[in-house]
């Protein structure tokens, strides 16, 4: 019962191991302190006791984590692991960190809430799971730029995503509504860019250091973080902080609707390439990971032809600095893209218009592309027609079935696996303003695009809907909601899944 689904889980016999007050973590190799620290706090968030970590042998009863080389499957060293469970014991075996990490996100969900023998727990019946990612790319975007939302409560979506093995975090930092990284040669963004959100909502941005902190405490849990500055349209709050950016040079007032598309910075001026230089250095600086994400979606008062120019200057800009560009699949239709710039789509599952053109325009060009499309992986949109929450632009609500039953191979013709770098799921905020509200629209739904970026290519003979055993995920997402039942981790409690009773 483990989301997203292992590669492999075999059933052996024998009794279940029981996870006892005197069990110890042991572990061997260089790395499996961090892992082991990390398995013993999310025990022991899960409701089970706190257990010793030690470097010696495992005894009897004890949970074993060794990184080595030769651990973890063959051919998928990068993120796999192999976990065996016994009546004697628990052993994850993994060749890095990673894999090892992700083994322990799968026996935090094979155990039970409040495991032990005191809370007279079932134990977990033996098994061997050999298991790796389908995809290296498992990403959610949060858009803090709309409504902002804490570095505390970033941490709290991190550990959230963290158990369903997403290894990117996708920070929509600026658009319209806000600004919200400190950039220490334009001050004024955050001043006054980043002085409200949605609605009149709160303002707020990270320090640099805060998002030191928060890249740090994301690698940690083996979670990238991908910044992204939204260029050149969605750019209200850094036309209002800086006169000089703007075509008519006359600021606007900072900007609190949900419309999009209305605002360009001007292109082709030197204060604004100055201005692109500056910021992104910084956030280069700032960013071990190595993609930057300069937006590029929904310019509607840019010129094709300034868009164009633009958009290949700005992702040669990111490339000098070291990092991989992304930008929104609009830019696909730009040449001179920087050799390998990445793309993001976002179009329907069945693309529309110059959808598909565009997203093949990034393998042409070297790069490879994240699928995210709006009507499956957009978080934001509602589950059902009637919620108070959510957006409905995507043709239909978004509820379980529709998140879970597609395929990133089967959008887009001519990308497959070997194009597609993963996939993502999008939690956009113009509607969403708490972390409560921001969990609920996340959970279940990211579960289901993260078994598709994690899980076995389904069948190719057989049509998606059929693949994807919507009740079959259903009972392990039941199971998996007994964590968050625990852990307070707010969800939608959406029909079709065996939910656990609400605690009293
Ligand atoms: C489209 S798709 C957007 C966002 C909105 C979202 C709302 C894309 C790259 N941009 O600006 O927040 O729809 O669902």
């Amino acid at each position: 019962m483990v989301v997203p689904r292992p590669v492999s889980s075999v059933a052996a016999s024998g009794a279940p191991f029981v996870l006892t007050a005197g069990a110890r973590i042991s572990i061997a190799g260089a790395g499996a302190d961090a892992v082991a620290r990390l398995l013993r706090d999310g025990l022991s968030a899960d409701g089970a006791p706190e257990l010793e970590i030690v470097r010696e042998p495992p005894a009897f009863g004890d949970v074993a984590v060794v990184v080595a080389d030769h651990e973890g499957p063959e051919d998928h060293r990068a993120e796999g692991y192999v976990l065996e469970v016994t009546a004697e014991g628990v052993r994850i075996g993994a060749a890095t960190e990673a894999g090892a990490f992700w083994g322990v996100q799968t026996l935090r969900q094979l155990a039970r809430p409040g495991a032990g023998e005191s809370a007279g727990a079932p134990g977990i019946a033996p098994v061997r799971i050999v298991d790796h990612p389908r995809f290296g790319y498992r990403g959610a975007l949060l858009d803090v730029a709309r409504h902002f939302f804490t570095p505390a409560e970033v941490r709290r979506f991190i550990d959230g995503i963290a158990l369903l093995k997403v290894n990117h975090l996708h920070l929509h930092l600026t658009d319209d509504q806000g600004w919200r990284l400190e950039i220490l040669s334009r001050p004024r963004l955050t001043e006054i860019g980043g002085s409200t959100g949605c609605d009149g909502s709160r303002g707020g941005f990270f320090s640099q250091q805060e998002f030191r902190d928060l890249v740090a405490y994301a690698a940690e849990r083996h979670i990238t973080i991908v910044p992204e500055i939204d260029l050149p349209g969605h750019t209200t709050a850094a036309l209002a902080s800086y006169p000089e950016l703007n075509p008519d040079g006359v600021p606007p007032a900072v900007y609190t609707g949900r419309e999009v598309g209305f605002s360009t910075l001007l292109t082709g001026h030197a204060p604004t390439e100055r201005f692109l230089h500056d910021v992104i250095t910084e956030v280069a600086a700032l960013t071990p990971g190595p993609f930057l994400h300069i937006g590029g979606d929904e310019c509607l008062s840019t010129s094709p032809e300034d868009f164009d120019a633009f958009v290949a200057d700005t992702t040669r800009i990111v490339a000098a600095t070291g990092k991989i560009p992304v930008g929104w699949h609009e830019i696909g239709r730009a040449p001179g893209l920087a050799p390998g710039t990445v793309g993001q789509y976002w179009d329907f599952r069945v693309p529309r218009g110059h959808a598909a053109d565009r997203a093949q325009a990034f393998v042409r060009g070297g790069g490879r592309v994240i699928m995210s499309p709006a009507d499956a992986a957009y978080l934001d949109i509602v589950y059902e027609e009637g919620d108070t929450i959510g957006q409905d632009w995507t043709g239909g609500p978004t509820d379980l079935g529709t998140a879970y039953r597609w395929d990133p191979a089967r959008i887009v013709p001519g990308l497959d696996d070997a194009h597609i770098l993963g996939v993502e799921a999008a939690l956009w905020t113009e509607t969403v303003p708490t972390i409560e509200d921001a969990e609920e629209m996340t959970y279940p739904r990211l579960a289901a695009v993260a078994e598709i970026g994690w899980s076995a290519v389904p069948p190719a003979s057989r049509p998606i809907e059929e693949a994807r055993d919507l009740n079959e995920f259903a009972a392990r997402l039941a199971a998996l909601a007994e964590h968050w039942d625990v852990l307070g981790t707010r969800y939608r409690r959406v029909e079709g899944v065996p939910w656990p009773e609400p605690a009293a």
